[in-house]
Parts: structure tokens; sequence; C-alpha cells
């Protein structure tokens, strides 16, 4: 249903929007409901992953209520090998590339190869790069931040990621993080890479979604937005309005 290569295309000819599901913030119910007011304000796909999951019962549900309401794409946005569905469409297969610990860097994607094999789920993969504050996932993740103005740092990263062969870079700040990475940082990397540049973490306004698409972000992910929203559709919409314009 949904190739790498696509959407890697689509994002060249118009910024794209990815809404965030974490299973262990909502009840699957509500995940599905999300997804489907998400589909109707123009987002091109959901991820479903966080730091601090249970069980794969707990993402298979969320998935399968999200499939049930929407016919958004689903990508997971695994923490670990134990957090995969066969009922997904896709997988970023990311790397988090800053961590100290091997197990986010390729120690799990080793044991959950096979399962995406024998599922059919499509991997897609990705160069990931938590930047300051890093939020929960920057502890969860081990990682060593990139700090706030370290551009160098940051374009290294993507240039690595490019080099590898990578077909997606994801530089975040951490959810619900208090400022997003800065304009500067993202087109700086912007300027350097070729492929796709996804950015999330503490984007949560329209203005602000806008000015990430402008300094050259090709796919903007908000996640706790998408939470706390009581008009969810009119926010997303005005979000998505922005970023495309
Ligand atoms: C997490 O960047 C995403 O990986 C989402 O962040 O929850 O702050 O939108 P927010």
């Amino acid at each position: 249903m949904l190739m790498a290569k696509d959407l890697a295309k689509m994002s060249k000819k118009k910024k794209l929007h990815f809404s965030l599901l974490d299973p262990d913030k909502q009840k699957p119910d509500v995940a599905g409901s999300i997804a489907k007011t998400a589909e109707e304000a123009g987002s091109s796909a959901v991820m479903v992953g966080g730091s601090t999951l249970i069980s794969q019962e707990q993402v298979d549900e969320t998935v399968k209520a999200i499939k049930d309401n929407s016919k958004l794409p689903v990508i997971l946005f695994p923490s670990g090998a134990k957090f995969l569905s066969k009922y997904a469409d896709a997988v970023f297969f990311m790397s988090l590339l800053n961590s100290r610990n091997l197990g986010y860097v390729i120690r799990e994607h080793v044991k959950g190869a096979p399962f995406v094999k024998y599922s059919g789920i499509e991997p897609i993969s990705m160069g990931y790069v938590i930047v300051e504050p890093g939020m929960t996932a920057g502890k969860v993740g081990e990682v060593d931040l990139v700090k706030k103005d370290d551009i160098e740092t940051a374009v290294g990263y993507a240039l690595a990621t490019q080099y590898l062969g990578m077909d997606f870079f994801y530089l975040e700040a951490g959810s619900g993080a208090p400022s997003p990475v800065s304009d500067k940082m993202i087109s700086e990397v912007k300027k350097n890479i070729d492929i796709p540049l996804v950015i999330g973490g503490g984007i949560r306004s329209a203005k602000v979604a806008k000015e990430k698409a402008k300094a050259g972000a090709d796919i903007i992910v908000t996640g706790t937005k998408l939470e706390e929203e009581k008009n969810l559709k009119k926010a997303l919409s005005d979000i998505i309005k922005s970023i495309e314009e």
C-alpha cells in the first residue's frame, strides 16, 4: 500500500504532516477517533509508538483501531523489537544514532528484523537523532543529546544518515519539548542533504509548523497536540494548511 519511495516523492512535491499516536497515552478507541479526525484534516500518515510502552498487545489494539477508523497508512515508530505489529503497513526501521545504548542503534533491529520480514510490513529506513531538551525519548533512549546550537553535529548526523543509505532523516527535540529544533539547525541540515527531513517535538501551533516547514522540514510530526486539543479538526487543518502554503 505504501512505499518509502512514494512517500519520499510526495514530500518533494508538498510538505507533509504525520500524526503521532502513543498507545500509552489513550485507549485504542480514542486513538481510532483521533486518526479519523487527522485523516479528515489532511494528515498523510499515522505514526504509532512511544518510549513507555508495555506490551505488543497495546500496539496491536491501537493499530487495529486506527485501521478500522481511517484509511491513513500506519507506520510504526517503535522503541524496541517487542513493539512491532503485523497490523501496521510499515515501520520506521530507524536507528537512534546518538544513543549510547547499542540496543537502540542496531541490536533491537537484529531482533525485530525477522518479524518485519515475515509479517510483510514495509521497513522504511531512517536515521533518528534527538536534540536538546530530548524529553522522555532522550532519557529512555540514553541519548547524548545534540546541543541546541550545535549545527555542525546535526549536519554531520544528517550526512552520515544519507551516506549510510537511509531513506529519511528525523531530527527531533522530544515529545512535549518546550521549544522545537531551531530554524537555523533545520535550514543548515536541509541544505546539506537530499533525503526527506522529518521534524518533530514541541510543534503545537500553525505558526510554528509553518516556520519549521519554511526553514526546510519536509515532514512535520505532531503528537502532543493530538491528545490535548479540543477542536482537533480545526487545529490540525490549520497546521496542515500552514505548512502547505
Ligand atoms: C515525538 O516529535 C514527536 O517523536 C512528537 O512531539 O508530542 O511534542 O508533538 P510532540
